[in-house]
C-alpha cells in the first residue's frame, strides 16, 4: 500500500497549511459575507456550521482530493456491501444493517442478514413490552421496577449514553442502572437501593468471557439467589445479550433468555443491536425504532451524498486537516445539553479505540499520526473548568459544540441562557480579543496606565480557535440516532484516510490477557518476581500490606 503521506494530495495540503496557518478567521469572515452559507449544511434534522474553521474553499477542495486519493467512496461501498473490511479479525463491519429501514437485503457472503436482525428486534420488542407492561414478573410475582445492565466498554457506554440522553422518554416506573467497573463498589452501591424481587439483570457481553462483566454478573447472581432462596429465580431475573450461546449457558442463564448478535457488530458500534436492550426497556421499543430510523437516515446521507456535501466526510476531513497538517492533538466534544453529558465519554471510546492505531491495514508502521485524544464535558460546566486552556492556552484545541433549538425542559429563559453561552463561546473562540479591544476595555474600566500595561497581555485572546457547531431541532430518539451515526461515519472517514483498520482493538485485548496473568500472582502463596523491578516492587508492597492489615 502506498503511504498516503507521499501522495501529491497530502503534500498539497501540507503546503496549504503553511499558507493558511497565520490567516485569522476574522479576516476570512470579513472577506466573504457568504461564508456561513457556503460552509454549513443540513442533513437529517442537523445543521452543521463549519465556517468557524481555518479553512477556505481551496482547503475543502484539497481535502476532497485527499479523500479521493484514499478511495473513500469505494470504501464506503465496501462497508455497506458487507465486505470483510475488518481484515485483522476477518470480519465484515455491518452495524449499518442493524438499523436498515429498507426492504433491500444486506448480504454477507451471499446471505441476507436482515431476517436475523429483524428476528432479534422482534424478540426485544416482545420482551421489553412484557417487562414494561408488567407481564414479565419476578420470581415472587412482583413487577420489575429496576433493570441493571452489567457490561463494560462497548457493552456499556452506548446504552448508558443513550438511556441518559433520552431520559425524557423514559418510563418513570422502570429505572435503568449500569454497572461496568470490576471495582465491587460499582455493583454494591448500585444494589444498595434495589429490591431483588423487582430487579432484572441484563448481562451484556459480546464474548461472554470478559473478566469484569462475569465477576459482576456472578456477584449479582449470588445476591439474587441469597435473597430469593432458590436457584431457579435466576431464570426470571437474568437475561443475557451475547454472541456466545455456549458461555451464556455455562454461566447458568437459559439461552431462551438470550438475545443474540453477530461478530460483524463491533462492540463500540453495538448499541443498535440487542446491546441496546436496556435502551428499549427504558424508552420503549417504538422509541428505540426511532433511534434506528435516525441512524438509518444518516447512513443514507453518508452513502448517497457526494463527498463535498457529506456531513461525516466534511467533519472527518476537517479533523484530518488539523491533526496531520496543523499538529492539533486533541478534539473536544462540548454538548450544551445535560442529557448528552455522557456523549464525550462515548465518543472517546468510539474514536480512540477505532483510530488509535500505529500500523496501516497491511501492517506497515505509519509515518504520520492518527487518532486525536477525544474528551469533553457538557456546557456550561466545561466553561467553568477547562475552557480557559482552549481560549488562551499554548496549544490549539478543536471543538464540536452541540445543542438543540428546543429543549425538553423550557424552564423560564434557561434554555436561552444556555444557548447564549453556546453562541458566545464559538464566536469568542473564533474572534478572540485583540490588544486594541482589550486596551479599550481596560481604559473604560478606568485603569491607571501602569496597571493597564501590566494587565493587558493577560486580557488578550488570540482567537482563531476552530469550532464546529451542530444544531439539532430537538433531542429526539431519531435525531440522537442521526447524531451518533454521524460520528461513527466521521471516524470511518478518518480511518480510511489514515489507511488503518478502525474496527479491531488489540490494545483492549491486551488488557484482558494481562489482568488474568497478574491475578494469579495476587494469591498469598504465588511467587512474584517475574516482572520488571517496578512491577515486582509494587506487587510485593501490595501483598505485604494486604497481609498486614487483613
Ligand atoms: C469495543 C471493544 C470493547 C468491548 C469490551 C467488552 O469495541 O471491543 O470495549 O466492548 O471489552 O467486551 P464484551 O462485550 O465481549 O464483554
Amino acid at each position: 500500500m502506498n503511504s498516503i503521506d507521499k501522495s501529491s494530495e497530502w503534500l498539497a495540503l501540507k503546503r496549504h497549511w503553511s499558507e493558511i496557518e497565520y490567516r485569522h478567521m476574522r479576516e476570512l469572515f470579513a472577506e466573504d459575507s457568504a461564508r456561513f452559507d457556503r460552509m454549513s449544511l443540513q442533513a437529517c434534522g442537523i445543521l452543521l456550521d463549519y465556517s468557524k474553521n481555518r479553512a477556505t474553499s481551496e482547503t475543502m477542495g484539497l481535502l476532497m482530493d485527499l479523500a479521493e486519493r484514499a478511495d473513500l467512496a469505494a470504501w464506503i461501498r465496501r462497508m455497506f456491501s458487507g465486505e470483510r473490511i475488518n481484515n485483522t479479525e476477518g470480519r465484515a463491519v455491518l452495524h449499518v444493517a442493524l438499523r436498515s429501514c429498507s426492504d433491500e437485503p444486506v448480504l454477507l457472503d451471499g446471505e441476507d442478514v436482515m431476517p436475523q436482525v429483524r428476528a432479534v428486534l422482534a424478540q426485544m420488542k416482545d420482551f421489553s413490552n412484557a417487562v414494561r407492561d408488567g407481564d414479565w414478573l419476578g420470581y415472587t410475582g412482583y413487577r420489575i421496577t429496576d433493570v441493571v445492565n452489567i457490561g463494560i466498554g462497548g457493552s456499556n457506554l452506548g446504552p448508558l449514553m443513550v438511556a441518559e440522553a433520552l431520559r425524557h422518554y423514559q418510563d418513570p416506573g422502570l429505572n435503568v442502572h449500569f454497572v461496568s467497573n470490576v471495582d465491587a463498589t460499582h455493583l454494591v452501591e448500585t444494589l444498595k437501593s434495589l429490591n431483588p424481587e423487582t430487579t432484572l439483570f441484563i448481562v451484556a457481553s459480546k464474548t461472554f468471557t470478559t473478566q469484569e462483566t462475569l465477576a459482576n454478573a456472578k456477584a449479582a447472581r449470588r445476591w439474587c439467589i441469597e435473597a430469593l432462596k432458590d436457584e431457579s429465580a435466576v431464570a426470571r431475573h437474568f437475561v443475557a445479550v451475547s454472541t456466545n450461546a455456549a458461555e451464556v449457558a455455562a454461566f447458568g442463564i437459559d439461552t431462551g433468555n438470550m438475545f443474540g448478535f453477530w461478530d460483524w457488530v463491533g462492540g463500540r458500534y453495538s448499541l443498535w443491536s440487542a446491546i441496546g436492550l436496556p435502551i428499549a426497556l427504558a424508552i420503549g421499543m417504538p422509541n428505540f425504532m426511532q433511534l434506528l430510523q435516525g441512524a438509518y437516515d444518516m447512513d443514507c446521507h453518508f452513502r448517497d451524498s457526494k463527498l463535498s456535501e457529506n456531513m461525516p466526510v466534511i467533519m472527518g476531513l476537517l479533523g484530518v486537516w488539523y491533526h496531520n497538517f496543523g499538529g492539533v492533538r486533541t478534539h473536544a466534544i462540548l454538548p450544551y445539553d445535560q442529557y448528552l453529558r455522557h456523549l464525550p465519554a462515548y465518543l472517546q471510546q468510539a474514536d480512540m479505540e477505532s483510530n488509535g492505531k500505529r500500523v496501516s491495514r497491511d501492517g506497515q508502521q505509519l509515518s504520520y499520526t492518527t487518532g486525536p485524544v477525544v474528551w469533553g464535558a457538557a456546557g456550561t460546566d466545561g466553561q467553568h473548568a477547562f475552557y480557559q486552556l482552549i481560549h488562551q492556552g499554548t496549544q490549539l484545541v478543536t471543538s464540536d459544540f452541540i445543542a438543540s433549538v428546543h429543549s425538553h425542559n423550557e424552564l423560564g429563559d434557561q434554555h436561552l441562557k444556555l444557548m447564549a453561552n453556546f453562541f458566545a463561546q464559538t464566536e469568542a473562540l473564533m474572534k478572540g480579543r485583540t490588544e486594541d479591544e482589550a486596551m479599550a476595555e481596560l481604559v473604560n474600566a478606568g485603569l491607571a496606565e501602569e496597571a493597564l500595561a501590566a494587565l493587558l497581555p493577560h486580557k488578550v485572546f488570540p482567537g482563531n480557535r476552530p469550532t464546529n457547531s451542530l444544531l439539532l431541532d430537538r433531542l429526539t430518539p431519531q435525531r440522537l440516532g442521526s447524531l451518533i451515526a454521524l460520528y461513527e461515519h466521521k471516524i470511518f472517514v478518518q480511518g480510511i484516510v489514515w489507511q488503518i483498520n478502525s474496527f479491531d482493538q488489540w490494545g483492549v485485548e491486551l488488557g484482558k490477557q494481562l489482568a488474568g496473568v497478574v491475578l494469579g500472582e495476587l494469591s498469598e502463596e504465588a511467587d512474584v518476581g517475574r516482572h520488571d523491578a517496578s512491577t515486582n516492587g509494587l506487587l510485593a508492597y501490595f501483598k505485604q500490606n494486604r497481609l498486614r492489615h487483613s
